[in-house]
């Protein structure tokens, strides 16, 4: 009975947010992900489904598109189109990353702002959720290129954010190089210098551990849900697959704990190096990927141990643990079958929504270890939180004070989503305890702001 009412619901549910988000198959399936385990939980708490909470997190507060134009080295006129998504400022100014990339749309920043809400609820710091972009390819740009198109997209942006109503940051395509190119614009159009994005340089208000953050906390997470099981990272192979910012401190850690990462990929294939890539070969892909901005396909030049696969994706090398780092949806059913089939038993998300939905089912119908990435990579998110309120107090705080501080955050993070997702003495439902945990605290603060 209580089991097809919850069905019930989710459907008209669904079908609500189906109808009024036609064609953001990224959005519904976010949405839907959450809803099937929050609805669960609500159906024995009436206010909140009296107050349409849940409906009115699935509606962003509001969604800015905006035209950008900037010229080329060619001296050509291009024309790119820009968003920001601000989903829901309940616990604090909007917060979540800028994405570059040509598959940006409106529904991939939905589910990133959707999800973000939840994520940055998690971490327990003041933080809503939003999350911007562009379809704009930085590959094979110039700097120039790349610093104009910057320019031009703050020169919309700069009129929505602030550092006390919506704070950006990095995610695909924007890193240290395009926040310091924004934060620039920011500035010179505003005269104000304050925190209003995260993930800037040490010299002009960055903080330590930002840019290790992400990959680090999702290693933590997996370290987390090993310990429960009495187990730790030692000696444990490694799938990582990316090669950006969250993929590099990723590997970075797996090393730092003793276990061995056998695999990176990019948009082009992946590759297999089963000597494992040690901190050395780490450099070299650091200047691979940052500096020259090449192909992963080179390190198998460079490395004889290694190989590299066109086209393909790293889920069919047997592993213990997958750290999928790259992009959503990059894992689907077969691949998560062919991975728990290999001997996998644990998954951290490092990006976010990498998993297909039936390929979540199918980690918890297997019952192994899975955090999903609202849990797994909420360690950039958290360390951006806390470059806010340094730039806020004005100081900066040390190295050391700062990887306490994300581990605590990380380890936090996990007990919140035990609490909520146990199952047995043996098993956690992460994802339920996830979606949970981070709807609570934003519903709460909704029921006592009344109807708005
Ligand atoms: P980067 O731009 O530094 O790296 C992205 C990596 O993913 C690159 O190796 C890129 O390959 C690959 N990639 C991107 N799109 C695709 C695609 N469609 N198919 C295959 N590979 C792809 O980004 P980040 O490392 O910052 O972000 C990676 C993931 O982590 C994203 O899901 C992001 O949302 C998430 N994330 C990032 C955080 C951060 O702090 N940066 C925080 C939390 C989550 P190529 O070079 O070929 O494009
Ligand atoms: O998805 C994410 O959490 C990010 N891209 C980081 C957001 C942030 O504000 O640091």
């Amino acid at each position: 009975m209580r089991g097809s009412t919850v069905e019930h619901q989710l459907e008209n549910f669904m079908n609500g947010v189906k109808r009024r988000n036609p064609g953001e198959p990224e959005f519904h399936q976010a949405v839907e992900e959450v809803a099937a385990t929050v609805i669960p939980y609500t159906i024995d708490r009436p206010i909140y489904t009296e107050y349409q909470i849940l409906e009115r997190m699935a509606e962003p507060d509001r969604v800015v598109s905006f035209r950008v134009c900037w010229e080329d080295d060619e001296n050509k006129i291009r024309t790119q189109r820009g968003y920001r998504v601000q989903n829901n400022n309940a616990i604090g100014p909007y917060k979540g990353g800028i994405r570059f990339h040509p598959s940006v749309t409106q529904s991939v920043l939905k589910f990133l702002a959707f999800e973000q809400t939840f994520k940055n609820s998690l971490t327990g710091l003041p933080m809503g959720g939003g999350k911007g972009g562009a379809d704009f390819n930085p590959k094979g740009k110039s700097d120039h290129e790349v610093m104009r198109f910057c320019q031009s997209f703050i020169t919309e942006l700069y009129r929505h954010i602030g550092e006390d109503t919506d704070v950006p940051a990095g995610d695909i395509g924007v890193g240290a190089r395009e926040i310091g190119y924004m934060f620039g614009q920011y500035k010179r159009i505003t005269n104000h210098f304050v925190g209003v994005l995260t993930g800037k340089g040490m010299e002009f208000g960055g903080s330590k551990i930002r840019t290790e953050a992400t990959g680090y906390g999702t290693v933590y997470t997996m370290e987390n849900m090993l310990a429960i099981r009495g187990e730790t990272m030692e000696g444990k192979t490694c799938l990582v697959s990316g090669s950006g910012n969250v993929a590099h401190y990723a590997v970075q850690k797996v090393n730092h704990l003793g276990g061995k990462v056998v695999t990176l990929s990019d948009s082009s294939g992946f590759i297999h190096d089963p000597e494992g890539i040690d901190a050395s070969k780490l450099d070299y892909i650091h200047d691979l990927k940052q500096v020259r901005r090449g192909r992963i396909s080179e390190y198998a030049k460079e490395y004889s141990s290694a190989t590299f696969h066109e086209g393909k994706r790293p889920w069919g090398v047997p592993c213990d643990i997958a750290l999928p780092c790259a992009t959503q949806n990059e894992i689907d059913l077969d691949d998560a079958k062919t991975l728990i089939a290999n001997g996998c038993t644990g998954v951290s998300e490092g990006a976010n929504m990498p998993t297909v939905k039936e390929g979540v089912d199918h980690y918890i119908d297997a019952k192994i270890m899975f955090a999903p990435s609202k849990m797994a990579n909420a360690g950039g998110v958290a360390v951006s939180g806390l470059e806010m309120s340094q730039n806020s107090a004005r100081i900066s705080w040390s190295e050391e004070d700062l990887e306490k501080l994300l581990k605590d955050t990380m380890t936090g993070i996990h007990e919140s989503c035990v609490e909520y997702g146990r199952e047995s003495d043996t098993y956690v439902n992460y994802l339920r305890g996830a979606n949970v945990a981070g709807f609570v605290k934003v519903a709460d603060a909704m029921l006592a702001y009344g109807v708005v």
